[in-house]
């Protein structure tokens, strides 16, 4: 008999829901309760801190938002493949045109992946002001018990917003008063200093999911004389990896789960440092330690730790829990991290010396409306450096960093494997690490943290069609154009993506184009999209940065 393949859907989906939010995207100016001066933040129905998102895997995540800003909005679902999906991943000029100010637009996302993630402003650096939160997905299936759980979500807030520290940023060398108005953190939204206690049970299992919404420091997590077991990383589950502390870049997110002492009889501290060698020395700021209670009983006394451990995570040393080898390279794509100048002395962030200006069309719709051109790199334009990728290729990107400072490195749509790591002044092989080749499941992950000085080589499969940026995760980098675009297999997407009306839509009721290269041309015609009056000089990162 042959059965509807509308009814096999049904079926497949019962206890599926749809998790709806409705969210004005406002403006509020605040402190946060922090000891420092108030600024405009970014933020949701008029509060901070924004709703954590929590569904299942199989559910589908409805975002409705308005925009009450004065200035068009956007939202990513950091993590997420989007598979099929290019068009809801929340980035302007790429996979849409932003949400102009005082109009709707519904982000409907099926959540395949199960695990840790995060929402946030893609526009003009919205996620600096703080339009951030957690998204949770959870897997009733998970193999890894816990009888709870507990979130840690931390940012950095600043008391100036992304469009006024812009200038500083970008000014000619050196930049001056980039940290006179340094950031405290915010753990769960609130000031953290005012760390809640987790309450332990002896002999129970706890998750701790812990995510990363730093626009700039790095920072760690350890409870005293307890162990972290490692069992996600980017919402990818992992082979259980046991560690004292664990230690998180921009965008990144880990789960441990931690077993409880069989004894009641004392209570421990957690600790949550905010730091980063990259950051100026400045008083109880970087770095500073939150320190909380691990409660097993009522007494407010907890044993003092003699230290507090610090370290990196081993991701070479780590793997994925899906048995799947290193991924073998079709190509590879070096990829060179730098800070240069334009002509009139003022800096930018770069791949390969090319910084980062939007089309004038979503490479999405360039992609889409281009024919035979769409292969062609240069139809997105002269200042996207995108990437044409052939459909299910392997690809290998070098993320080279001999630069002064590192680089949280994000790719959209994909989790990469990490298959080397090493330092870029290594002529002897000897600081190398990389994983077999054979017989290891290499960890997989979104974001990368690459010191200066050092690199990392990761893979991926470009088996999901659509246009993908890869950016560094510090916001002021991406605001000065460390960016890129991988163009995956545009000759799928037309079999792939569905556009939504309201995405096209969004584009017409803003006057922009959603067909034709970059320019909004055919052939062969580029201008005008954005190109750069480029100089390009070297300069050594100011001592207040190094
Ligand atoms: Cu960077």
């Amino acid at each position: 008999m042959r059965v509807p393949c509308a009814l096999l859907l049904a079926a497949v989906l019962v206890g599926a829901k749809r998790v709806v939010e409705n969210w004005d995207i406002t403006y509020l100016t605040t402190n946060r309760g922090l000891p420092q001066q108030a600024k405009r933040g970014v933020c949701v129905n008029g509060a901070f801190p924004l709703p954590v998102v929590e569904a299942e895997v199989g559910d589908t995540l409805v975002l409705n938002v308005h925009n009450s800003l004065d200035v068009h909005t956007s939202l990513h679902a950091h993590g997420l493949h989007l598979r099929g999906r290019n068009y809801y991943d929340g980035v302007p000029f790429t996979t849409e045109c932003g949400i102009a100010p005082g109009t709707n637009f519904t982000y409907e996302i099926p959540l395949e992946q199960s695990g840790t993630y995060w929402i946030h402003g893609h526009s003009s650096e919205q996620n600096y002001d703080g339009l951030r939160t957690p998204l949770i997905i959870r897997d009733p299936k998970d193999p890894h018990h816990a009888d709870a759980e507990y979130l840690f979500a931390v940012e950095d807030w600043w008391p100036n917003t992304f469009q006024e520290i812009y200038p500083i940023l970008t000014a000619a060398n050196p930049p001056v008063g980039l940290f006179d108005k340094p950031p405290h953190a915010l753990i769960n939204g609130v000031n953290a200093n005012l760390t809640a206690p987790l309450s332990f049970v002896p002999g129970k299992t706890y998750r701790i999911r812990l995510v990363s919404m730093m626009s700039l420091p790095l920072w760690e997590f350890a409870i005293d004389d307890h162990q972290l077991q490692i069992i996600e990383v980017d919402g990818t589950p992992t082979q259980p990896s046991t560690v004292d502390v664990v230690r998180l870049a921009p965008a990144q997110r880990i789960s441990v789960l931690v077993t409880a002492k069989a004894s009641a009889a004392e209570n421990y501290q957690y600790h949550i440092a905010m730091f980063g060698d990259y950051l100026p020395a400045i008083p109880g700021i970087f770095p500073s330690v939150y320190n909380g209670t691990v409660a097993y009983n009522a007494s407010p006394a907890t044993r003092v730790p003699a230290s507090i451990p610090t370290g990196f995570l081993d991701e070479i040393g780590m793997q994925s829990r899906a048995a799947e080898n290193a991924l073998m390279p079709d190509r590879s794509i070096f990829l060179n991290t730098t800070v240069g100048f334009m002509a009139d002395r003022s800096a930018f962030e770069s791949f390969n010396l090319i910084t980062y200006r939007a089309p004038l069309v979503p490479a999405i719709f360039s992609a889409l409306t281009t024919g035979d051109m769409a292969i062609n790199p240069a139809t997105y334009g002269p200042q996207t450096n995108s990437h044409v990728l052939r459909h299910n290729e392997v690809v290998e990107l070098l993320l080279w960093n001999a630069d002064t400072l590192p680089h949280p490195l994000h790719l959209h749509g994909h989790s990469f494997q990490i298959v080397e790591r090493g330092f870029t002044n290594d002529t002897t092989g000897a600081l190398r690490n990389r994983v077999p080749r054979v017989g290891y499941s290499p960890l997989q992950r979104d974001t990368v943290f690459v010191p200066k000085g050092e690199y990392a080589v990761v893979r991926f499969r470009a088996d999901n069609p659509g246009v993908w940026l890869m950016h560094c995760h510090f916001d002021w980098h991406m605001g000065m154009g460390m960016v890129l675009a991988f163009v995956e297999a545009p000759d799928q997407m037309a079999r792939v993506l569905a556009v939504p009306q309201s995405v096209v839509d969004q584009c017409r009721s803003q006057g922009i184009p959603t067909s034709g290269n970059a320019g909004g041309n055919n052939a062969y015609q580029f201008s005008p999209a954005p190109v750069l009056p480029y100089l390009i000089a070297m300069y050594t990162q100011p001592a207040a940065l190094s």
